[in-house]
């Protein structure tokens, strides 16, 4: 059954069957002191404000029985697949795979790298390990998503002009429909938040939608 979701620069429909929510990088890496938010010296308080909103989305998208994915961004415990132009970046001491009070910098299976406890997923839902910003770079996520027929996204996460902007510009350059849940988004810069917000509707919808948590719930609700 067809919904519709307000949203800028227009509303738009949306089929529950073919749409997805896609959390991005919600993890303790980003979300809490000691991560890597820190270590590249954000005050990464600046964030928790999209939990709550994210968490009532997602509520209302396992109800409304829409695929749920989340993403991680991290690296293997070797380094293997981070680009030395990613690893020389920063403070030796605070770089990618040095150790922290949440194990080692942006590195799987360290408790840095969970996702944060409000936003745990559920057994059966996908978690995508992502070696870069863009959700789509090396990982099976485009693979998913056709083989489910989703043709819409609602995206939220962090940080809404790196790993959400990336994927949004990736997403749409694969005939997605991208609608940016303002709300369930943040960054550590509040200027970067609303420009990166203000791009995507900008030019009738130069690369997506933007909406918010009230109205994503609104219309899986309806
Ligand atoms: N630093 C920053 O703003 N973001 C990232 O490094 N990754 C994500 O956005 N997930």
């Amino acid at each position: 059954m067809q919904r519709l979701i307000e949203a800028e620069p227009a509303p738009l429909g949306l089929d529950p069957a073919r749409t997805a929510f896609l959390i991005i990088d919600m993890q303790r890496d980003f979300l809490e002191p000691g991560g890597f938010g820190e270590s590249l010296g954000n005050d990464v308080s600046r964030l928790a404000a999209a939990v709550g909103p994210c968490r009532a989305v997602l509520d209302a998208a396992r109800a409304a029985g829409l695929l749920v994915l989340h993403t991680r961004e991290g690296h293997r415990p070797d380094l293997s697949d981070a680009p030395p132009a990613k690893l020389e970046r920063g403070e030796p001491a605070a770089r990618i795979g040095a150790p922290g009070p949440m194990g080692r910098i942006l590195i799987r299976g360290e408790a840095g790298h969970d996702i944060i406890p409000a936003l745990a997923p559920l057994p059966g839902e996908p978690v995508i390990d992502k070696p870069g910003k863009g959700a789509f770079y090396q990982t099976d996520l485009d693979l998913m998503l056709r083989n489910r027929g989703v043709d819409t996204l609602l995206v939220a996460g962090v940080t809404t002009e790196v790993c959400v902007h990336t994927t949004v510009r990736e997403a749409n350059d694969r005939g997605f429909r991208c609608v940016v849940l303002a709300d369930c988004c943040a960054s550590y810069f509040p200027e970067f938040h609303a420009a990166g917000l203000a791009m995507i509707k900008a030019q009738g919808g130069i690369f997506g939608w933007v909406s918010h948590s009230a109205a994503a719930v609104a219309a899986l609700g309806a």
